[in-house]
């Protein structure tokens, strides 16, 4: 089976300092956060920047200032979100693709989001896609719902999209997709074959979907973004102890973790 690939979601657009106390959230704490992930085994940080304030914002210097912070300490691939908060316009969205990182995400329709909504119209998406092309930007493909892989493949077919695909399964937000194995098993049968793909399960569910992904060949998502508890009650103390518990499990069942290199050769990365 191929190395695994643990990509660690720092800080999200949701999550606060009174939920969370250890939320990187200045670009210095967030390239501090990416470096003791990737110590701890993460070969992708996603990543979403936050402002002066702590609120979301999809600032191209922000953005830009996190990734040299980072690539400063280290060569984990950076992966901007795309994706930002839900009241984020299409255009402010967009801005880290223009630093050209190695990968973005793109998430590939519209779904509720808790008590919101998730939009991501046609028209925007493929305008993302086409952008991202033209830059070689490799794009994880976010997929809440089952109908959103064919969105991704409809994307293939115009040729916004060239294969080898990437997808992360975002399973258990609120309003969108439930977290059950099940789930997951439904959402693989539909991947073409020689995609590869990441399972993020939000809260209570990014542990046992995690262990799926590490039995299944997939790869994983960890972090604040998703899921701010060690277990039930408990606050975990960093990023970096999540993808430590999530590498330490993967070892013991006999799956080696890819380093930032081996997940380029995975992804196809800079091909
Ligand atoms: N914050 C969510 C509304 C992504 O990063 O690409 C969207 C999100 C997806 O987190
Ligand atoms: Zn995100």
């Amino acid at each position: 089976m191929e190395k695994l690939i643990i990509t660690a979601a720092l800080t999200g657009a949701e999550v606060t300092r009174e939920l969370q106390p250890s939320l990187p959230v200045s670009p210095d704490e967030i390239a501090e956060a990416a470096f003791d992930c990737y110590k701890a085994g993460a070969s992708i940080v996603h990543v979403h920047a936050r402002d002066e304030n702590g609120n979301p914002t999809q600032s191209f210097d922000i953005y830009k200032e996190i990734k040299e912070k980072i690539q400063a300490k280290c060569n984990v691939i950076f992966q901007p979100s795309t994706g930002g908060a839900v009241w984020h316009t299409p255009d402010e969205r967009l801005q880290p693709v223009e630093l050209k990182p190695e990968m973005a995400t793109l998430s590939c329709g519209t779904c509720n989001f808790g008590s919101e909504v998730f939009m991501n119209t046609e028209e925007y998406i493929e305008k993302f896609a086409y952008r991202m092309k033209e830059l070689g930007v490799k794009p994880e493909l976010e997929i809440f719902e089952r109908g959103m892989i064919d969105n991704a493949m409809k994307l293939v077919k115009k040729g916004f999209l060239k294969e080898p695909l990437h997808f992360d399964f975002v399973l258990g937000v609120p309003g969108a997709c439930p977290a059950t194995p099940e789930d997951l098993m439904h959402m693989i049968r539909f991947i073409p074959k020689g995609s590869t793909w990441t399972i993020a399960g939000i809260g209570r569910h990014e542990l046992p979907l995690s262990v799926m992904g590490i039995i299944l060949g997939g790869h994983v998502r960890v972090g604040f973004e998703d899921n701010i508890y060690y277990e039930k009650g408990r606050l975990a103390t960093s990023n970096a102890q999540l993808v430590e518990r999530i590498a330490r499990i993967a070892r013991e069942m006999g799956r080696e973790v890819a380093t930032p290199d081996e997940a380029r050769d995975i992804l196809g990365i800079g091909r």
